[in-house]
């Protein structure tokens, strides 16, 4: 029978491994002993610089391994990043391509005496291949999930079928939801003279590999509701003798999206309403415990969110089985991401990266669409790339046929786009209100969508600005990186949902603060700070309580700006986040005022004394207390410094003067162009760098390599869309005068 050993205690890694061209045969000392999970870049991978050690680095384990005659060992790597070459006794057993997914090797043929001395090489060096290759997030490198030896009868259900169970279940519920064909499919290694029998809700049936079991009256995999799960054991039998077994959680549950109406689960609407997630945290990168993600998934769980995109690759499984249990719906997806390549090579990856998720997350009832690519147009919008989307997307189809297609398109991308048509349902990433525009612009886009295009489901794949905790204003203004802004911004946000039951999804960028050691921005490096909870997880910023007081039924009152301690003025405003009817406010042991509303509780004027204060709000049984402190000096601290990019100053578009039409005289260039042409150009280059320059200086916005190319592919007046009605007209015409100075 199967058996499986936890092997991430005690391998020695070496860390420069690229200087030794021959497989390890043994560890000396230069080479650290670690556990598993584990990565070479949790500290360089967070603090700035994008200077992170990319390179190819060597982990050795030596293990005995005793079989039986009729036995085999594999190995399973639930997450080697980015290349992983494995050596067993010194010889190549198997490479796989991609940081994400599962992948096992037969070692039998390798071993020796018992024994296999285990050398992996994992690499995550910058390459041409395998995705992702331009994010906004570190791409740490290691053993960073975990591994196990898996000793098994030779025959058994099938550990290298891409890294999946070797059994898929697909339930299919009538539309009257009372009943549930479960059909099983599985994948069989040494099939001869075998049967398999499954067990599931005290009905046993015996077949030749494939089954399909009827339930009658299922209770439902209902979302967060009542996510029950049934097990269906699977046993091999070989000569009366039952040779591997395992199980497989699942769901029994239907889901369909309306273009006009949204989301429904079990046939009832079910807006999807929702947080991103990346796998990193703080000082741990992506080498993460059982307990990281639980934790992750409890504070999933307390915001209120039915629906989670694990973006931007294959998450743990161990992952997706807690959502299964949580009862959220997944968006999950692979790292197919901003910059295309054409190459036979990075086609391939992206296929496989594409049929590993399906095939190991197949079970999993909590996912409902698969994610083919996100903004993979930053690059260039090429036929190659049409068509490694449609290969990927019909790849999908004929993996699953239980489960919709999806992708998230960056803002630039047209209405009328064919990238819009390729999957089931579409998702654009809009940042209105923090890179662009301003948050009201959210509304009339998704609208006009919606009108233009009325038989595309449509879903906002990520929204979300910078929430940075040491920041506090009065007058919160977009990209003031302000706790203040962000709340405000989201509160926005769900208010622009609140009205529109066409949108099938909304997900939040992001719900945790994340690495990317290319960042700088706030006067934080190497961090997106987009999250409603902090790196660390310790601290639930202010957005957090708005999306409580919307999504969750669990009572509570939260004090707004409670670490804009030092106030100056002696009234002062405050705000109060509570799912609760009405509120009362206790200022310095004194009721100020009791306030009956909805999410949102305002007090306003409320006088300070001197010096500390403490101020209460309640709601029942339910208190939150923080203090204030009325000083004579403002707290510096609190804006963030110009050298780090304050943003507080006027734009430089603001002052322009200049007025007239736009004109397009022929031999000159103009805001129809677009970038990557003008830039050919020694002038129009000259002319572009003094506006990326005068963009980075002015509005402190970090222009990265991919956003850069992402622009040299639009015209300049596409660029000025981008800025939505935050840019005033008089710049286009502005830049587009100094465009036609330049001969083409
Ligand atoms: C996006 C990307 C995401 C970034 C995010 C941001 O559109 O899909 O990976 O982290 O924007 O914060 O800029």
């Amino acid at each position: 029978m199967r058996k499986i050993t936890n092997l991430n205690s005690d391998w020695y890694f070496l860390k420069d491994g690229t200087k030794k061209d021959k497989t390890p045969r043994r560890a000396n000392k230069k080479w650290e002993q670690v556990n598993l999970p584990h990565t070479w870049n949790n500290m360089d991978g967070q603090d700035g610089g994008f200077d992170f050690y990319r390179g190819a680095c060597w982990y050795f384990k030596t293990v005995k391994v005793e079989l039986e005659s009729d036995e085999e060992a594999y190995l399973e790597f639930q997450g080697v990043s980015s290349i992983a070459t494995v050596f067993i006794n010194g010889k190549k057993a198997g490479v796989h391509k991609g940081g994400f997914s599962t992948f096992r090797v037969n070692i039998t043929p390798y071993l020796k005496r018992g024994k296999a001395k285990i050398a992996v090489m994992a690499d995550n060096r910058e390459n041409k291949e395998v995705y992702p290759q331009t994010a906004d997030f570190t791409f740490f490198g290691g053993i960073y999930r975990d591994v196990n030896l898996i000793t098994v009868n030779k025959s058994h259900f099938a550990l290298d079928y891409c890294g999946g169970k070797g059994v898929s279940v697909t339930p299919k519920l009538s539309d009257d939801l009372k009943k549930a064909d479960i059909e099983i499919n599985t994948y069989i290694t040494g099939k001869a003279d075998t049967k398999v029998e499954f067990s599931l809700d005290g009905q046993t049936v015996t077949t030749d590999g494939d089954a399909v079991i009827t339930l009658e009256n299922p209770t439902l995999w209902d979302g967060i509701d009542n996510p029950y799960l049934y097990t269906l054991t699977c046993r091999l039998i070989k000569n009366g003798e039952a040779v591997d077994e395992l199980t497989v959680d699942f769901g029994v549950r239907k889901f369909s999206v309306d273009s006009e109406k949204g989301f429904f689960l079990n046939n009832r609407p079910y807006p999807l309403r929702g947080v991103s997630r990346h796998q990193d945290r703080l000082d741990k990168g992506w080498a993460i415990s059982k307990a990281d993600h639980e934790e992750d998934i409890k504070l999933v769980r307390e915001v209120g969110a039915n629906t989670i995109r694990l973006a931007h690759y294959q998450h743990d499984d161990y992952f997706y089985t807690l959502c299964d249990r949580a009862g959220l719906l997944v968006w999950a997806e692979i790292p197919f991401i901003s910059v295309f390549m054409p190459t036979k090579e990075a086609y391939d990856n992206t296929m496989s990266q594409m049929r590993e998720l399906v095939i190991q997350a197949y079970n999993h009832p909590s996912i409902f669409t698969w994610g083919i690519a996100n903004e993979i147009t930053i690059g260039e919008e090429t036929p190659e790339l049409i068509k490694n989307l449609k290969d990927l997307n019909d790849l999908c189809h004929k993996l699953d046929k239980s489960r919709p297609t999806t992708m998230a398109n960056v803002t630039m991308v047209p209405e009328d786009s064919q990238l819009n048509t390729i999957t089931d349902i579409l998702a654009y990433n809009h940042y209105f209100g923090w890179y662009m525009g301003c948050v009201d612009d959210n509304g009339p886009w998704l609208d006009n969508f919606h009108k233009n295009y009325p038989n595309i489901c449509l879903g906002l794949s990520e929204y979300g600005c910078e929430g940075i905790l040491a920041y506090h204003n009065d007058n919160p203004q977009m990209q003031d990186y302000s706790e203040e802004y962000q709340a405000y911004y989201h509160e926005k946000m769900l208010e622009t949902f609140a009205t529109r039951d066409y949108l099938w999804s909304t997900y939040v960028w992001n719900m945790f603060d994340f690495a990317s050691d290319m960042r700088d921005e706030g006067g934080v490096k190497g961090r997106n700070n987009k999250g409603l909870v902090t790196f660390d997880r310790k601290i639930k910023k202010d957005s957090f309580f708005i999306y409580k007081a919307y999504w969750s039924e669990e009572k509570f009152v939260h004090l707004c700006s409670r670490r804009y301690v030092n106030r100056t003025s002696e009234t002062t405003d405050i705000k109060v986040y509570s799912n609760c009817d009405e509120v009362t406010l206790i200022v310095n042991g004194e009721e100020f005022a009791t306030v009956k509303g909805d999410k949102i509780f305002r007090f306003e004027g409320v006088v300070l004394k001197q010096g500390k204060n403490t101020v209460k709000a309640v709601s029942g049984d339910l208190t939150d207390e923080m203090e204030l402190n009325l000083t004579d000096t403002p707290d510096e601290s609190y804006v963030l410094k110009v050298s780090e990019g304050d943003n507080s100053g006027k734009n430089w578009f603001d002052t322009l003067d200049a007025s007239g039409d736009l004109e397009f005289p022929d031999g000159y260039f103009s805001i129809k162009d677009k970038v990557g042409e003008i830039m050919k150009n020694p002038d129009g280059e000259v002319f572009i760098n003094s506006m990326v320059e005068k963009i980075t200086s002015e509005l402190h916005m970090n222009i990265s390599k991919g956003m850069m190319n992402m622009a040299k592919g639009f015209t300049v007046e596409k660029v000025f869309d981008m800025g939505g009605s935050r840019i005033p007209p008089e710049a286009k015409i502005w830049v587009n005068q100094q465009l036609n100075k330049i001969k083409k």
